[in-house]
């Protein structure tokens, strides 16, 4: 069970603006910005404005505009980028102790600009 959302996190900073960003796009429900420790040359984390831990607590309990806004983001920052050609690139999440989620907000890491490597445990 996802544990229960702390205010204090510092994405929740990030939106509060205690703590700034650098900006790739804002929509109504949704902020991208750059990560702080980029392990690609693109490397963006998008997170919704709501309050939620990870990535299943915002499919259970997201609106449906919240999620669409959200994944149109995605896309747009891809686009925007020039990540939508052949090269690609890899959209993650990862979630509790074992996925090794460091930040407990909701995110999306976006990733690309050069070959990634291999996901492996
Ligand atoms: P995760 O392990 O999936 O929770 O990744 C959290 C990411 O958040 C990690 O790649 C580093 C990034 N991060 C942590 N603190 C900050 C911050 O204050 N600003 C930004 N832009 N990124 C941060």
């Amino acid at each position: 069970m996802t544990k229960p959302y702390d205010p204090n996190n510092v994405f929740a900073r990030i939106l509060r603006g205690e703590i700034p960003n650098k900006t790739v796009l804002e929509t109504p429900h949704t902020l991208a910005f750059h990560d702080i420790g980029p392990q690609a040359p693109v490397h963006v984390l998008v997170i919704p404005k709501g309050a939620y831990v990870d990535f299943a607590e915002f499919a259970a309990k997201a609106s449906a505009e919240e999620m669409v806004d959200f994944h149109r983001a995605c896309a747009q920052i891809c686009e925007m980028l020039g990540l939508t050609g052949p090269e690609g690139y890899r959209a993650i999440t990862n979630a509790g102790t074992h996925g090794l989620q460091e930040v407990p907000h909701y995110h999306l890491h976006i990733l690309g600009g050069r070959v990634l490597g291999r996901l492996v445990a």
